[in-house]
């Protein structure tokens, strides 16, 4: 339900033809802007799930205007979603921004009753999804993104704050209940029964009742849910997809953590490996020949470099960052002991975790409410389940046995076997 403005700041969606009057008075819009509001040229582009999205565009420059409404924008208002994450999304950025600096977009105003965040225009970025599906490539991709997968999960820990201030945090993110609950359901639980808003690709049937009717599969999923909902390790972004993630041929930043959380140090690194692997997947649909399986290796070397930063810029934070209570240097290296061993275990451990989470996020993206564009864009629909069984069967993989696959290679190489079988 839209609320009726009747008071000065009473929460009302913003439209294309409203926005100038509304946002001219705030100096953070109309000195970017510039010129008369009246001439600015404003376009609703959000095509994610949940929000507004505008760009408005003045004689001065170019803001992005994300606005939360009041309910799922992929349901309509039957399903009701408080504004009160655009809040989050607000705080998430700003720490994003101090533990990876220029890695998210600045933001240039906050206003948490209209529950809208005014933004840096990244352009000429576009959604790396879209770039994956169009066979793009984008310099330095892996080694961006898992150092700020690597600089957040640190930075946002007891390996590295102060316990008072992460437990401060913990609290105040602890009050983004709704969002969570998205995750909890629609990503760990529905993709494993027949849920109200799952969907599937016709054909998919056999593949989905293997799955559906394995209890320990259910069980690993239903262990990691538990590990997403009470393990508070650090700040996770909470969504990194690959709609998540705008990029130049050179450049990309992470953008939409209004799914942040504490949770567990895998949860991001897994899900981006995720839609890694589906924009693998799908690509038998959107290229051929020679172009195809250059593609395709390239999203492979991305998540090898995505991987490779990952584990490289984590150890050498915890060799030069170690400053919360967390295995602490006193306990260590003061007392002559190296703690190399300790920082390679909770790799390996974040690995297990990661892949875990990785094999969910290919389910829920094929089974449950959202899907990708990557499988739905493909319109033939025999072709669409053929390469979606594979995308399952190395996500079961992945979940039933995360801690055989123990490194990159051999990830890489599950993905290449997958992709040959000819399930159904
Ligand atoms: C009802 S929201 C569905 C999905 O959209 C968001 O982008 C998240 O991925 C969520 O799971
Ligand atoms: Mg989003």
């Amino acid at each position: 339900m839209i609320a009726i403005m009747d008071t000065p700041n009473q929460y009302q969606p913003l439209t294309p033809e409203e926005l100038g009057t509304r946002l001219s008075v705030i100096d953070a819009v109309a000195d970017r802007v510039g010129g008369d509001p009246s001439t600015w040229k404003v376009q609703e582009v959000g095509d994610g799930n949940l929000n507004l999205v505008f760009i408005v565009e003045g004689p001065e420059g170019t803001v992005i205007v994300k606005q939360a409404l009041p309910y799922v924008r992929l349901v309509g208002d039957s399903w009701p979603l408080p504004l009160y994450r655009a809040f989050f999304e607000n705080h998430a950025l700003v720490r994003q921004a101090e533990r990876d600096p220029g890695a998210v977009p600045e933001i240039y105003h906050f206003d948490e009753e209209q529950a809208l965040i005014v933004m840096e225009f990244l352009a000429p970025h576009k959604i790396l999804r879209r770039k994956l599906i169009d066979g793009e490539k984008v310099a330095g991709l892996g080694e961006f993104l898992g150092k700020f997968c690597a600089r957040t999960a640190f930075r946002g820990s007891e390996l590295s704050m102060k316990s008072a201030d992460k437990k401060k945090d913990v609290g105040l993110f602890s009050g983004n209940v709704e969002i969570p609950a998205i995750t909890e359901a629609l990503v760990f639980t529905d993709p494993y029964h027949e849920a109200d808003m799952n969907h599937h690709t016709d054909g998919l049937d056999p593949v989905v009742a293997e799955l559906r009717s394995n209890p320990e599969l259910k069980a690993k999923a239903q262990r990691l849910l538990m590990k997403f909902a009470s393990n508070t390790e650090t700040m996770v972004h909470g969504d990194l997809h690959s709609g998540s993630i705008m990029s130049t041929d050179t450049d990309s930043r992470v953008i939409d953590p209004e799914f942040v959380q504490y949770g567990p140090m895998g949860f991001d690194l897994g899900m981006l490996l995720a839609n890694f692997f589906m924009a693998y997947f799908s690509q038998e649909a959107h290229r051929h020949d020679a172009a195809l399986e250059d593609y395709r290796e390239w999203i492979l070397s991305v998540v090898a470099d995505t991987v490779k930063a990952f584990d490289e810029e984590f150890t050498h934070l915890w060799k030069t960052e170690r400053t919360g209570m967390l295995y602490p240097v006193a306990l260590f290296e003061s007392q002559g002991h190296h703690s190399g061993d300790a920082c390679a275990d909770l790799l390996d451990e974040i690995w297990a975790d990661a892949l875990g989470f990785c094999g969910i996020e290919m389910h829920r993206r094929t089974l449950s409410l959202a899907h990708n564009a990557d499988f739905e864009e493909i319109e033939d629909k025999d072709l669409k389940a053929r390469l979606e069984a594979r995308n399952l069967l190395m996500g079961a993989e992945l979940v039933l046995n995360a801690r055989t696959t123990t490194s990159i290679d051999e990830l890489l190489t599950l993905a290449r076997q997958f992709n040959k079988k000819d399930i159904i």
